[in-house]
């Protein structure tokens, strides 16, 4: 999968793409990242790239042609997706995660300052994505959310096929408790069934322990998690106990 930035700051994805899973998958050539610097678009000799909002008020607002240039200068006709990062967005999800790494080659301009010209969106734009409730400086930062979130859905780039369909939110559950080495630490003991090699009882714990720890910290997921008549009677449970002062 091909991904093309659109930044006025290129050198702050290095080090995201330079470790971990992202590497990996660019130097096994599952993953490539082309960042363009929009400041390389821009027409005056001065290399505008933003300018003051009609109608006064604070702050600066990139201009259209830079974008617009770089943007279809770089995609050349081709029908990619075109993300814009702004807090005005969709909000992300794992969902939309795995619906982009569907697709071979994706855009994303990283929004920057007040704004963006309103004529970027209406010109190339066919997302505008937010990465939550909050205000960044600017959209680089969440555009390497994004590129790290899509990534994982992309085939071969996580080691265990197993793994991106057990993250939290992939089955509409948060994870549960996880440990390893040593069996005790401090007076805390590991949960013997993980001890026991039953995989089966294993495999009930999990579950169990995600069920709990959605109930506790995200409710709300529970409403659309496909959940068995075993599961529903364990959340019952849960909610009994809540409801006697128990948990
Ligand atoms: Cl996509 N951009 C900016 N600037 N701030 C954000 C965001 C995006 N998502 C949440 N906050």
């Amino acid at each position: 999968m091909r991904f093309e930035i659109f930044t006025l700051f290129p050198a702050m994805f290095e080090s995201v793409l330079r470790e971990s899973i992202l590497k990996r998958a660019r130097e096994r050539g599952l993953l490539t990242v082309n960042l363009h610097n929009i400041r390389a678009y821009a027409t005056d000799k001065h290399q505008t790239t933003d300018e003051p909002p009609y109608g006064g008020g604070g702050g600066m607002v990139l201009k259209v042609e830079p974008i617009v240039r770089a943007v279809e200068s770089v995609l050349a006709g081709d029908s990619a997706p075109v993300i814009l990062t702004t807090p005005q967005g969709e909000r992300f999800t794992q969902r939309m995660a795995a619906e982009f790494a569907t697709y071979p080659r994706l855009a994303i301009i990283c929004g920057r300052y007040e704004g963006v010209d309103e004529r970027v969106r209406q010109l190339v734009v066919t997302h505008e994505v937010s990465i939550g409730d909050y205000v960044l400086s600017g959209g680089e930062l969440a555009a390497m959310v994004m590129l790290d979130a899509i990534a994982r859905h992309i085939p071969n780039v996580l080691g265990n096929a197993e793994s991106a369909p057990n993250d939290s939110f992939s089955s509409g559950l948060l994870e549960g408790a996880h440990y390893t080495r040593p069996p005790e630490f401090r007076g805390l003991c590991v949960p013997e069934v993980l001890l026991s090699g039953d995989h089966a009882a294993v495999a009930r714990w999990r579950r169990r322990s995600a069920l709990q720890r959605t109930w506790q910290r995200r409710p709300e997921l529970l409403l659309n998690a496909s959940l068995s008549e075993s599961e529903r009677y364990f959340l019952g449970e849960l909610a009994d106990a809540w409801s006697r002062g128990e948990s």
